[in-house]
């Protein structure tokens, strides 16, 4: 039955994927295995960097929006806790300092406050930088350090609300995790502590749930802060401390680290950090690691998204970026931090061809031709790195 339509595709002239890239699949060289962190993930769908770094394929992201828990990139700076801190998820405490009444909280006892969902994108600053020509250090990161996610957990303002409020003069929300440090180095040099502008409190979230399931060691269980529309870095995980402060964290991840260093100097605290993510877009198919694609109708699929903003529109090229023509969304809208999948439906004729995405955020920022280039190869939007070529057959 399943040969006899695909003869009759082939006889009307319709294109599609062939099916060898199975076989493809079973010549390539063995692939690093899955770290232990996140050995639950689909193998097929990841690509192992380093044991704290794992990257969804371009090709595994699909149509449908979420993106799967087991198909999420995983990045830690340091090593994870031990996965005992899950065995008592409710016990897990949290500081609040730089409030009114400072004290900890339960998880047990954050559950009491309220409850919320909200979409976002995950996404790490470094997503991309494998298309810096200059090679900074750190992983190369191509597409796959994204996703979308449900986070469920508590608003962060209702727990400051409950808590007196913000003690006077602060201007930061600043997130420590809760990990093990290594013994006889400077603690500042390793934690993960990172600070927001105080105005990000409007939508945090304290999230003990992604996907449906209770969070998982790997995304930062039992519970994590995450701050809607920002990089990846500032959704700290086993999050163990919550300070409104006057100033920025003097940890190294805050004051030199992750900030838009000028080729060739030095990170410091004046320099921009990566906090709200850029408007970005990115093809997921069609892509010739998938099979042969043959000439005919196809649908250019991808995501969008705009940090704290909404992405309004998505143009799509088949000629490298000279012409464009205008994506529709498809799916659901899961609100402003979340990301939206497009498709345009083309005809491609035999031959090579250089398929581009250009999305527009709600303030009429558009994603720019040329990345900005930076010393660690942060916030890449760049829609001619992230071109894809397709051969048709
Ligand atoms: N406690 C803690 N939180 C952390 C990190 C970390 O190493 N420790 N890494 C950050 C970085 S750089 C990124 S990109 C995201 C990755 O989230 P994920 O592993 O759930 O995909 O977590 C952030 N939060
Ligand atoms: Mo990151």
């Amino acid at each position: 039955m399943l040969a006899a339509s695909a003869a009759g595709l082939g006889a009307l002239g319709l294109g599609g994927w062939s099916q060898d890239a199975q076989a493809q699949g079973a010549a390539a060289p063995a692939a690093k295995p899955l770290p232990s962190l996140a050995g639950w993930k689909d193998p097929k769908a990841m690509i192992v960097h380093s044991s704290n770094t794992v990257e969804t394929r371009r090709a595994a992201y699909g149509t449908s929006v979420i993106t799967p828990t087991n198909r999420l990139f995983v990045r830690n700076n340091l090593p994870a806790p031990d996965a005992s801190i899950l065995d008592q998820r409710d016990a897990w405490s949290v500081a609040f300092e730089g409030v009114k009444n400072p004290r900890s909280l339960t998880v047990a006892d954050l559950k009491t406050l309220g409850v919320e969902t909200v979409a976002t994108v995950l996404q790490c600053s470094g997503n991309g930088r494998g298309f810096f020509p200059s090679k900074p250090s750190g992983t190369p990161w191509q597409v796959g350090a994204a996703g979308c996610v449900l986070w469920s957990g508590v608003p962060l303002r209702t727990v400051i609300h409950v808590l007196g409020g913000a003690q006077d003069g602060m201007a930061y929300l600043t997130g420590t995790g809760g990990e093990k440090l290594p013994e006889g180095v400077d603690p500042l040099t390793v934690l993960v502590e990172r600070s927001v502008p105080l105005k990000a409190l409007e939508d945090a979230l304290l999230a003990w749930e992604m996907n449906g399931e209770p969070l998982s060691l790997a995304h930062g269980g039992p519970l994590r802060l995450i701050v809607p529309g920002y990089q990846g870095v500032n959704n700290v995980k086993y999050v163990k401390r919550i300070a409104l402060t006057r100033e920025q964290s003097t940890a190294r991840i805050m004051a030199s680290r992750y900030r838009m260093v000028p080729p060739g100097a030095k990170g410091n605290p004046g320099l921009p950090s990566v906090w709200e993510m850029v408007v970005k877009s990115w093809i997921n198919g069609p892509l010739s690691e998938e099979g042969t694609l043959r000439a005919g109708w196809t649908q250019i699929h991808g995501v969008a998204f705009a940090g704290t903003r909404e992405v309004r529109g998505v143009e799509v090229s088949t000629d490298g970026g000279k012409s464009w023509q205008q994506a529709q969304f498809v799916g659901p809208d899961l609100g402003r931090f979340a990301w939206r999948q497009f498709v345009l439906p083309v005809q491609l004729a035999a031959g090579t061809h250089v398929l581009a995405s250009r999305a527009t955020d709600a303030a009429g920022n558009a994603q720019p031709r040329e990345r900005v280039e930076n010393s660690s190869g942060y916030n890449n939007n760049s829609w001619l790195d992230h071109a894809v070529t397709v051969t048709v057959a």
